[in-house]
């Protein structure tokens, strides 16, 4: 499906086009001190994590509505994701979640890894449902639960999926906690925290020294009185607890409306704390659209913080893990996956612009209008030829939807697999 002809010809027939709108923005920005191979270098080199759980349409609580030729197993799924990277060459690598990906024969999936130029980014533990045969019930909590036995069992699960990555080369283990009250005085809060840092502690030091736990917060959902871990600094300080290999998980839709995401970004990478992203679009809560679709400026000053402090010899923070973590209704999954790869590559491409030399000067001398209009001046610039010359460069596709459709592979996809396949996921 979707031979490498099909895309080489789809970027010959936009070659003179792209290459019109790629020398007129390389004129304007030699202007400035850009140096433009570098940034497209750095484009090429950025890689963005798909979840598994994201390759079939997913759900709003409503209700789901299957396209067709979703992925109806594991391999179906890595499938996707190689497809995507050959599109993008942005997205090397796919996340799993236990139960719903458990490996059945891991040779035969390694050497599909390895044949697709795949590796698995991180897997990730399920105690926010109970599976059909396991004894204990999540209802009451997981790892904060009040039951010993139940907490057995979560800890257990996890180290389950620590073992799983040990043997698949994933470097991370993330935890998302579901764990909560509804009403007031169901839990004991203080307790809560010190059960969950007690079984985090088992899982950590379950942990092969190279793998990293990454621990992500939320206000919200399914608990709406109490999360255990509702924020960044729960999150922050479970993490001082556990021990370097234990990170922060930044998911854009978990926080409430209006929040400074891009600060808490700033704050994480000050601690050496920022472990990874989560990338997805809302506007009202845990949302999962497209990345960057409803707040694009947000999403650049995300990476305005990322790129400053990438820059900044006095920030020790370790490699930051990116993924997308989104999953709905109304697109083709792979065109919604593509689209989010652009834009978080676009949103990184004018961050990349930012006279940052410039910016600090107009920070330090209080010019508060300078400072914006140095922001704004990249991110009004039209990125996508910088973004399309990345992808033409590491042998993707110059408009990787457009080829996508051009290629036909989700009407392929359903001759292959069905119009009503059904793919695990939330
Ligand atoms: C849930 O809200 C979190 O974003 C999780 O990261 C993730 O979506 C989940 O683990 C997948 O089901
Ligand atoms: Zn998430
Ligand atoms: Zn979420
Ligand atoms: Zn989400």
């Amino acid at each position: 499906m979707l031979a490498d002809d099909h895309i080489q010809d789809f970027n010959q027939s936009l070659l003179e086009d792209h290459q019109f709108r790629y020398d007129y923005l390389a004129t304007l920005l030699s202007r400035r001190a850009v140096d433009l191979p570098q940034v497209v270098q750095q484009l090429i080199d950025f890689q963005v994590a798909i979840p598994s759980w994201a390759l079939g349409t997913g759900g709003t609580r409503f209700g789901r509505y299957p396209l067709g030729g979703e992925p109806r197993s594991l391999e179906e799924k890595i499938a996707d994701v190689a497809l995507l990277n050959r599109l993008n060459r942005s997205s090397n690598s796919i996340s799993l979640h236990i139960p719903w990906d458990i490996p059945r024969d891991i040779p035969a999936l390694q050497q599909q890894l390895q044949e697709s130029g795949l590796t698995i980014d991180s897997m990730n533990s399920n105690t926010f449902q109970d599976q059909k045969e396991q004894p204990y019930s999540y209802k009451f909590g997981s790892l904060s639960s009040t039951e010993a036995s139940v907490r057995q069992q979560a800890i257990q699960h996890n180290i389950e999926c620590v073992e799983y990555g040990k043997q698949l080369g994933a470097k991370i283990h993330t935890v998302w906690l579901a764990d909560g009250s509804n009403f007031p005085g169901q839990q004991h809060l203080r307790r809560a925290y010190q059960r969950t840092a007690e079984s985090l502690a088992s899982i950590y030091e379950a942990m092969p020294s190279d793998m990293t736990m990454l621990i992500e917060y939320k206000p919200y959902e399914p608990h709406f009185y109490s999360m255990v871990i509702p924020d960044w600094g729960t999150s922050y300080s479970l993490c001082q607890y556990l021990g370097e290999n234990a990170q922060v998980l930044v998911d854009l839709g978990h926080h409430l409306p209006n929040t400074n995401i891009e600060q808490i970004v700033g704050r994480l990478l000050h601690f050496g704390r920022l472990g990874g992203f989560h990338f997805n679009g809302s506007l009202y809560g845990d949302d999962d659209l497209t990345t960057g679709s409803a707040k694009p400026f947000q999403l650049f000053l995300i990476f305005n913080e990322l790129v400053d402090g990438a820059q900044d010899q006095a920030v020790t923070n370790a490699a930051v893990a990116y993924m997308i973590d989104a999953s709905h209704n109304t697109k083709d999954p792979l065109e919604d996956l593509l689209q989010s790869v652009e834009n978080i590559l676009g949103a990184y491409a004018k961050a990349l612009l930012v006279d940052r030399a410039a910016l600090h000067e107009a920070q330090e001398n209080n010019d508060v209008v300078r400072a914006e209009e140095i922001l704004r001046d990249a991110f009004l610039t039209d990125v996508r030829p910088l973004v399309a010359e990345a992808y033409r460069q590491s042998g993707g596709a110059l408009n990787p939807v457009a080829a996508y459709r051009a290629g036909q592979v989700r009407e392929q996809l359903i001759q292959q697999r069905g119009k009503l396949s059904l793919s695990t996921g939330l």
